[in-house]
């Protein structure tokens, strides 16, 4: 084809000329070079030092600028906080996040409690396990005179009790009793184990070999840090040697999941509890009595002796380690919900300046659409709420990213507008300019919700990936904000 020879001539003479251009530059270059070179040598040497410094200096600058420009930094992923809290540092972070509007009660209450307890300077021990293990039993066989509730019925204890007990060498000792994990509802498991979480000790008892949810109960306690005794309960109804099976595998279970539990950490009970037995009368009826069953904890009273009089100190050092950590997670929780209920309301003034200006016609057009003031703000705003720190370089790339990405989803957006504002009865045929401004709020609504979703997910604001995040989702988030936003711009409308 004609056009086609007439294409490659022309590129052909291009790479001629750059060519041609290129030579000439490298002489001109490299001969100002030599000339530069002759006379800074015939010179003095400090101003040959200092031209070279000044060179130097520019490559310097030159290559800091295009790395901040042209490199993307990459997502670190968002470390755990792995290392133990101190006692500074939680009331710090506390601190912190109360200037900023964080509710931070629960994380408070939990280390008042703690204080508490450190006053009354017992030694905690919590009897943990499932549901009609004999938790309650076992604390009715140390203190018989204790008012304990014990039931046939599963989930007979369905509050945190505190007893106080002292062993023979005299040591104060509180012992807890909480519901047993895996009932129905799940509420009373979570209470369970946030007070497991709070003692010193965890008596962790079962009645066989481990289930899925005792191992995973075990794991969990484990990342608290917290010293376990495993207490096989209701021995009588097992041999010698099914007892000693057991109480191997039990070891084992333990091992698998990184206990390490000391051989003399795991004891073999038997609480007692009660008996249902039918007795025949002398008149030949029968009737049901309940009958208590011998108890036999001396092991158990063992096990406990020897954890309170050698480790009180170390435990003392780990309990609050823990509590630490758990006033961490409550404070993480209000953090979350605290960022997202105020997330929420920086979007929504964001769509509704988007609609207001849309509504009445000062709406830049959709070329700059998310890259003026009302994006701007809105992404700083989030960026701070979720304590990234991005340059503005940044956030304007972010925008730019996301407005390119924007043009495709506008027609989209415009058909979801207008479908959704049908959903409103009495409106009639829908105005073109309402449409337009609920398809803008929309698109302001869909890019704060994954922006939110992005800053939660990295920690941080990584332009490309946030944009990429943005276009992936919009569709979604657009469905989701319609009624929203239609609604938002009704309500403008009628002003
Ligand atoms: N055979 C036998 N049964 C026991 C033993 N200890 C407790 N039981 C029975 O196990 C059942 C549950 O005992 P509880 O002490 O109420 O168990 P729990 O772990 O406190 O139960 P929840 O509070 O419901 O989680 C009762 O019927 C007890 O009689 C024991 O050593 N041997
Ligand atoms: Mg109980």
């Amino acid at each position: 084809m004609k056009l086609d020879r007439f294409i490659r001539l022309a590129i052909a003479i291009v790479i001629a000329l750059v060519f041609v251009i290129a030579i000439a530059a490298l002489l001109f270059i490299s001969e100002s070079a030599l000339n530069v070179w002759d006379r800074l040598k015939s010179g003095p040497p400090a101003i040959l030092y200092a031209y070279t410094a000044v060179l130097l200096l520019l490559a310097v600058t030159a290559l800091w600028l295009i790395w901040r420009l042209v490199v993307r930094r990459k997502i670190t992923p968002t470390k755990a906080a792995a290392a133990p809290l101190s006692k500074q540092e939680i009331e710090t972070r506390i601190r912190e996040a109360e200037a900023a509007g964080v509710d931070v009660g629960e994380a408070q209450a939990e280390l008042q409690e703690l204080a508490a307890r450190q006053g009354d300077g017992a030694i905690n021990l919590c009897f943990f396990g499932e549901v009609s293990a004999g938790k309650s039993s076992l604390i009715r066989a140390l203190i018989p005179e204790a008012d304990v509730v014990v039931d046939v019925v599963g989930g007979s204890t369905d509050e945190v009790h505190h007893y106080r007990w002292q062993n023979d060498a005299g040591s104060e000792i509180l012992l807890t009793d909480v519901p047993g994990i895996g009932g129905v509802g799940g509420e009373l498991s979570v209470i369970a184990t946030n007070e497991a979480r709070r003692a010193h000790v965890v008596l962790f008892v079962c009645d066989s070999d481990l289930t899925r949810s005792e191992i995973r109960a075990i794991e969990s306690l484990l990342t608290f840090d917290k010293p376990l005794v495993l207490v096989l309960n209701k021995a009588d109804r097992f041999t010698t040697e099914e007892q000693a099976a057991l109480m191997q595998k039990l070891l084992e279970r333990v091992d698998e999941v990184g206990g390490n539990l000391q051989r003399d950490h795991v004891v073999a009970v038997t609480a007692g509890g009660e008996a249902e037995v039918i007795e025949r009368r002398e008149d030949g009826s029968e009737q049901t009595v309940r009958r208590s069953r011998p108890a036999d904890i001396g092991v158990l009273v063992v096990a406990i002796n020897r954890l309170v009089s050698m480790e009180a100190e170390g435990l003392d050092q780990r309990r609050e380690r823990a509590v630490f950590k758990i006033a961490a997670v409550r404070l993480a929780e209000a953090e979350a919900q605290y960022r997202q209920q105020r997330s929420e309301q920086i979007i929504r003034s964001a769509t509704r300046k988007a609609v207001v200006g849309a509504l009445a016609a000062i709406s830049p057009g959709t070329d700059v659409l998310i890259q003026g003031y009302v994006g701007t703000t809105m992404t700083q705003q989030l960026c701070r709420l979720y304590g990234a720190a991005p340059r503005d370089l940044d956030i304007e790339e972010f925008l730019s990213l996301s407005q390119s990405r924007v043009g495709r989803a506008l027609p989209l957006s415009l058909a979801v507008a207008g479908n959704g504002l049908k959903a409103f009865p009495g409106l009639g045929t829908v105005a073109g300019g309402l449409v337009h401004a609920v398809a803008y709020g929309l698109i302001f609504d869909a890019l704060g919700r994954s922006l939110v979703l992005s800053l939660s997910r990295h920690g941080e604001l990584v332009p490309e990936t946030a944009s990429k995040e943005f276009e992936e989702g919009i569709s979604e988030h657009l469905e989701a904000g319609v009624r929203r936003v239609a609604r938002m711009a009704l309500e403008e409308k009628g002003d």
